[in-house]
Formats: structure tokens, C-alpha cells, sequence
């Protein structure tokens, strides 16, 4: 077992049953002309987390650890997203839109894209998601269950929405959930701390999160 320094207290994992989950790296959130841009946010937020996330990355690709990276999009015809979130907000552009970067999350486009720092190498699993959680509707429960995952370790954007409601559906199936901190970013740096605090709020009763550091030193007792 590896142990963390992590807050609310330690956090303790066997890498053999250990994954990386990274969550929605994609240019629509990422990239100033995307999605997120649209609706008005500053994603010069978002890219502090982008070299974090690349050093966790290769944390796990040394160690030959299983790496999962989650999309959030839909598909052409848009029969997976429900009008309840494309009719929402007032933005000048709609999920399916025609963008700066193709159409607005729909699977496939350029915008839709992991951004190139972060992007897949061969092997690792990409889970397209159409919600905000990257358990619902998807096969992501199936792939854990079948890897032997017991504890997932989370990085991505943003922190308050797609991380959060992956996290609290992963606990909720029974994994132990830690989040790196300089990993994942919000457009609201106010949500991304009261985020990490509701996380690990009551006893960690979502999870538990730690500096990449901690994780770096925790795993440097393994060999690569
Ligand atoms: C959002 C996400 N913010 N990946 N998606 O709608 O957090």
C-alpha cells in the first residue's frame, strides 16, 4: 500500500488497483475561441491546470498504470442531449452549433478535442460522456469493475461541475476518490477551493485531496 499525505487525513492505495481519470481536457473548455470562451468565461483559468495534469500523466504512463480520459459531447444528430441543457443560459452559441472549432461539442469536432498536451496515447480508454458525470449513461462502472479498480484519482475541468459529479458518483459506487489539486481548474477560482473543501468536508465524505507533490513522494517509494 502507498500513503498519501493528503487532507482530510492520509490517503492509502495499492497501484495495482489504482486508475487516473482525467476529466474533460478538451479544447471547447480549455482554448480561448471554444465553447467555454462563449459563454462569457475567462479560460486563462483553466490552462494553470494543463502542465499539472501533464506531469500526472506521465506519473502513471512510467508506472504503466491504467489512464482514463472523459469527453464531454454528443452526438451529430444531437438525440443525446436533452433540451433542458442546450436550451440553457443565453449564449451566443448552442451546444451543436457551428463554432470557432466545428460544432460545439459534438463528437468528432476539432473543439471537442482533448487538447493536445493532454491528448490519449495508445492503450488509454476515452469515455465520451453527455452529461456531466462520467458515470452516467457510459460504460465506465463496467471498465473499473473489470480493471480491478478500487481507487481512482482524479484531474481535469472544470472542478465544481464535471470533476465534482464524477467524483461524488464514483464514491457513491464504492471507490476511493483522490483529486490533485493543482490538476483541475475552474473558471471561478472562488468554486474551485470551496470545491476541494466540500470534498474532503466531514471526514472526506467525498474524498480526499493532495497536492501533486504528495502523490509524486508517495509514489517515488515504487519502483517505476
Ligand atoms: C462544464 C465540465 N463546465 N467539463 N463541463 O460544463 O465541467
Amino acid at each position: 500500500m502507498i500513503t498519501v499525505d493528503a487532507n482530510p487525513f492520509e490517503y492509502c492505495f495499492d497501484p495495482a488497483s489504482a486508475a487516473l481519470v482525467v476529466i474533460d481536457m478538451q479544447r471547447d473548455f480549455v482554448e480561448p475561441g471554444g465553447f467555454g470562451e462563449t459563454l462569457g468565461n475567462d479560460v486563462s483559468h483553466l490552462q494553470r491546470a494543463v502542465d499539472p495534469t501533464k506531469r500526472l500523466l506521465q506519473l502513471f504512463r512510467d508506472r504503466k498504470m491504467p489512464v482514463i480520459h472523459t469527453r464531454e459531447n454528443h452526438l451529430s444528430d444531437l438525440s443525446d442531449c436533452p433540451l433542458a441543457k442546450r436550451a440553457r443560459g443565453n449564449p451566443s452559441l448552442r451546444i451543436g452549433d457551428e463554432g470557432h472549432m466545428g460544432r460545439i461539442l459534438i463528437r468528432g469536432e476539432p473543439g471537442a478535442e482533448i487538447i493536445p498536451e493532454c491528448a490519449p496515447i495508445a492503450g488509454e480508454l476515452v469515455i465520451d460522456k453527455p452529461g456531466k458525470g462520467a458515470f452516467y449513461d457510459t460504460g465506465l462502472d463496467d471498465v473499473l469493475q473489470k480493471l480491478g479498480t478500487r481507487s481512482l484519482v482524479f484531474a481535469g475541468v472544470t472542478t465544481e461541475v464535471c470533476v465534482q459529479t464524477t467524483m461524488r458518483e464514483a464514491n457513491d459506487r464504492g471507490y476511493e476518490c483522490l483529486l490533485i489539486e493543482e490538476a483541475t481548474e475552474s473558471y471561478f477560482p472562488a468554486f474551485k477551493e470551496a470545491t476541494i473543501e466540500m470534498i474532503r468536508a466531514q471526514g472526506g465524505i467525498v474524498g480526499w485531496t493532495a497536492p501533486l507533490k504528495a502523490l509524486v513522494e508517495a509514489l517515488s517509494t515504487t519502483s517505476e
